[in-house]
């Protein structure tokens, strides 16, 4: 196939073709463990479905093909693709990751790979030199996530990938919140892209897996054998799943970018919202740069309300009748969470607060349903 195509033919085609069998034009579900050989070693490129299965390797085609990718890799989760790239580094070895991030990212760092020698630095990345100033001799991985989970921060991908390529240092991006629909770090100087499947490319919150996709041969086949040797790779069946919530993703993302807009838009104007944060705001200070590396900002909003006490937080929760209070985000139906004590409880108080995580936050996830439906809704559940 042309590898030129536009974004919604890829996320159609890419990696995937009938079946030679039986002309399905649906990518068959390979529920088998293993493959029989002719003779040892003599097969048709699967042998085990820990290693390879033909489900999986169209989506992990499909999903390098929307990166700008040359190899992809699937995970039974995104925290289990988040463990493989980790694992690329040894005792002594330091990170630099940013200080506002998805709280399970965190958690896996300090609570899991602290303990086996590896050192995590947290900074605000808005500001290029604060990486730069932590740089040293054992820094091997550049750890970024943006737009970032919950605040929206926007990190200059293309900047940072400066300083990473300088000293000769990994970058991995967290994609989750953008999607490749939206931004394509590799293309911005990133080597490797990592995503929480879960969230916008599964897109119907009925699956959970995480997906890493990169240019660079010997670090494919690196992570190729941490995902082979560790073994957190996801079942055909989810692999499917994905693969048909793929093909409408950019149809997907359009609504969740113009329901997002109305949404933010409505929420700064209103009388108990303190602060809205959502990249499209010309005021928003990443606003430039999400300009920039983005195409468009997305379906994810949090806000604050004046009234700033977890407990005027919940109340609102609660009131929410179409928006679904719930972990996770990224899918056709609209979420609304409570970041401090769900999907952030992991970090710190002090941590926390430190990137303007007050206990007021909420944090939407957009869906697809209609937009003036969903503003009713907010409407009605910030009445006091
Ligand atoms: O849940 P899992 O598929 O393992 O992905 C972890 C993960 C990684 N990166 C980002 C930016 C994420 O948002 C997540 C998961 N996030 C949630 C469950 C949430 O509600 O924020």
């Amino acid at each position: 196939m042309k590898n030129n195509l536009k974004f919604g033919t890829k996320a159609i085609h890419a990696g995937v073709s009938p079946d030679p069998s039986t002309g399905a034009i649906m990518t068959p579900i390979f529920q088998t463990s293993t493959y029989v050989q002719a003779s040892p070693g003599q097969h048709k490129g699967f042998e085990y479905s820990r290693t390879q299965n033909p489900t999986r390797q169209a989506l992990e085609q499909n999903i390098a093909a929307l990166e700008n990718g040359k190899y992809g890799l699937a995970f039974a989760s995104g925290l289990a693709a988040i463990d493989a790239i980790i694992k690329l580094l040894k005792p002594g070895d330091e990170v630099i990751s940013t200080n506002d991030l998805y709280g399970g990212s965190y958690r896996i760092f300090t609570k899991v790979f602290q303990d086996f020698g590896i050192r995590f630095h947290f900074t605000g990345m808005n500001n290029p030199n604060e990486v730069k100033n932590l740089v040293n001799g054992n820094t091997k991985l550049i750890w970024a996530e943006t737009p970032t989970n919950p605040m929206m921060n926007v990190i200059d991908i293309a900047a940072i990938s400066e300083i990473a390529k300088a000293h000769n240092i990994l970058l991995a991006v967290d994609n989750t919140f953008a999607t490749p629909y939206l931004q394509n770090p590799l293309d911005l100087g990133a080597d490797i892209v990592m995503h929480s499947v879960t969230k916008y490319l599964g897109g119907h919150s009925d699956v959970i897996m995480g997906a890493i996709v990169v240019n660079d041969e010997s670090l494919y086949e690196r992570l190729a054998f941490l995902q082979n040797s560790c073994g957190g790779v996801p079942g055909p069946q989810d692999a499917f799943l994905v693969l048909r919530g793929i093909k409408t993703l950019h149809l997907r993302m359009d609504r969740h970018c113009k329901n997002g807009e109305q949404i933010a838009r409505f929420l700064a104007g209103h009388n108990r919202v303190d602060k809205v944060y959502w990249p499209g705001f010309k005021d928003h200070p990443g606003y430039e740069i999400a300009t920039r590396q983005m195409r468009n900002y997305g379906g994810m909003i949090s806000f604050t309300l004046k009234d700033d006490s977890q407990e005027s937080a919940f109340k609102v929760l609660e009131k929410f009748r179409l928006f679904s209070l719930a972990e996770s985000l990224g899918g056709v139906e609209s979420l609304c969470g409570h970041p401090a004590s769900m999907t952030h409880a992991a970090i710190p108080k002090e941590g926390r607060l430190k990137v303007g995580l007050k206990d007021s936050l909420i944090r939407l996830s957009v869906g697809v349903e209609d937009g003036d439906d969903l503003v009713d809704d907010i409407s009605q559940a910030l009445q006091k």
